[in-house]
């Protein structure tokens, strides 16, 4: 898809030319501005306000070095990122990767998703997010502790519970947290809550953890009911087996669906009597295992080296809940062709530009990461409401607000796909949804800030 509007497109330019060989950022933000076109058309103040030149462009990113000492006394240097893209309707709020893919396109491609996937809970919640090209894998608790604490020494002073509040992403859960928290109240000598995604014990939300995947098939959910349809009967594959493909395993189970298949980046795991959520929990959550770990204990279970192959599995229903780009145009055409009804995106941006084109053409359902991943973020907001309280709500009252944010994301993406005459095209709807809340708080807040 090429743009058909001048200002667009020479938006599109600019940032080709600014972010040159920034492939993930680039993508991210060539599939927004495709969609915004018909709002910008519609819009003429928008474009006189210089919106989407602003929006295209972080506040904010900071690059540092993080030094720490391995557990055999040697000197390790990692590059650490926070990019704080935009604040204009409330402080910035991402998570945090440690990941050895991590670079600036990748940190830049997912703080620009966050701006309208925040926009979209209907919290007051900006963009950001940040990690480093450290890997976790391997590395003791120690090294870990060690890390993180170097990290926080230097994000401490860009951070703060009204500026900047980060949270998990890969590599970053309850412990790499519990250890980042720490080391930020020693520096600033204030419990705040500066980070979401905290433990239970120290100002934690209930349902954080689960929250991404549940929210996930609370959105899937709302796709199928539309079409007067539901999860019973259907058969489930989710990539990763990581925090969100865990709890979205647990929903969908619960729900009716039968997940028959989970991977990681060594290959994936097939089990036609339906994945043992018991047994992935203890190895995956408690002893840091590969998944391949899984066809050990569980009989009638195969393993199969090789991620992408999870896509070969037939299923009515597949959730990619790995990483980038983890979904293309091969794998989304085996997936239609073996009758495949419904995609949704519990990552960040796993299917290709071509495999999004490939499930739309084929009639199949497609719900976009800035929706359908949604849950987990709208939770941490949940999450800073409680810590701005002082309370703590229970696991009921936390789950119900999230069931009632993603039936309100899903309204909104759909009721702009349909007021922009593309209904059912979550991908745009959610864009366009996303981006005008934002646009109108810039527009409203003027040009210098
Ligand atoms: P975890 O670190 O808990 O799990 C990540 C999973 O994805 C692991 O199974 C991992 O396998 C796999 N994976 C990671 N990188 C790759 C890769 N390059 N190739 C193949 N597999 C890979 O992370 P999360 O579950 O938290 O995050 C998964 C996705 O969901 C990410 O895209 C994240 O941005 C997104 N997301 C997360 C939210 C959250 O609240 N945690 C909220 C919204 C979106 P391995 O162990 O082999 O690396
Ligand atoms: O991609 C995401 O939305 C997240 N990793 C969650 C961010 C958050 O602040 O909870």
């Amino acid at each position: 898809m090429s743009f058909s509007n001048k200002y667009i497109a020479s938006v599109y330019e600019a940032v080709e030319k600014r972010n040159a060989g920034e492939a993930e950022f680039l993508q991210a933000v060539r599939e927004v501005l495709e969609t915004i076109e018909p709002v910008i058309e519609k819009r003429p103040d928008l474009q006189a306000a210089g919106v989407v030149e602003r929006i295209v462009e972080p506040e904010r990113f900071i690059q540092f070095r993080v030094s720490w000492v391995d557990d055999s006394g040697r000197v390790q240097v990692n590059r650490g990122f926070r990019v704080q893209f935009n604040s204009a309707i409330g402080p910035y709020k991402g998570g945090l990767r440690l990941h050895p893919s991590v670079n600036a396109s990748v940190i830049k491609f997912l703080g620009f998703e966050q701006i309208f996937k925040n926009s979209l809970t209907g919290l007051p919640m900006g963009g950001g997010k940040g990690g480093s090209d450290f890997d976790p894998k391997g590395k003791s608790d120690m090294e870990v502790m060690r890390f993180c604490q170097s990290f926080m020494t230097e994000l401490s002073k860009h951070i703060g519970a009204d500026t900047d509040v980060p949270a998990g992403d890969i590599g970053v859960g309850a412990r790499e947290i519990g250890y980042m928290f720490g080391q930020y109240k020693r520096l600033a000598n204030e419990f705040t809550g500066v980070l979401t995604g905290k433990g239970l014990t120290y100002g934690g939300s209930l349902a954080r953890t689960e929250a991404t995947g549940y929210g996930l098939c609370y959105f899937v959910r709302e796709m199928l009911a539309s079409k007067g349809d539901s999860f019973k009967g259907k058969t489930v594959v989710i990539s990763g087996s990581g925090n969100v493909a865990i709890y979205a395993t647990q929903k969908a189970t619960e729900l009716g669906g039968k997940v028959v298949a989970l991977s990681d980046s060594s290959g994936y795991v097939y089990d036609p009597n339906g994945i043992q959520l018991d047994v992935v929990k203890q190895i995956k959550e408690v002893e840091r295992l590969r998944i391949s770990e899984y066809a050990k204990r569980v009989s009638g279970a195969t393993f199969t080296p090789g991620c992408s192959g999870i896509w070969t599995i037939k299923c009515d229903i597949a959730l990619p809940c790995a990483t980038q780009n983890e979904l293309d145009a091969a794998s989304a055409e085996i997936l239609v062709k073996n009758g495949c009804k419904l995609v949704a995106e519990g990552a960040n941006m796993p299917s290709t530009p071509e495999a999004i084109e490939c499930f739309q053409s084929n009639g199949v359902m497609f719900g976009p990461a800035k929706a359908a991943n949604a849950g987990g973020v709208a939770t941490s907001g949940l999450e800073m409401s409680q810590n701005s309280q002082r309370l703590a709500w229970t696991f009921e009252e936390v789950d119900a607000k999230l069931d009632g944010i993603m039936k309100g994301i899903y309204k909104a993406a759909y009721d702009a796909s349909v007021e922009y005459g593309c209904p059912g095209n979550l991908v745009a709807g959610a864009n366009i949804a996303g981006f005008l809340k934002v646009a109108e708080a810039m527009k409203a807040q003027g040009i210098a800030y």
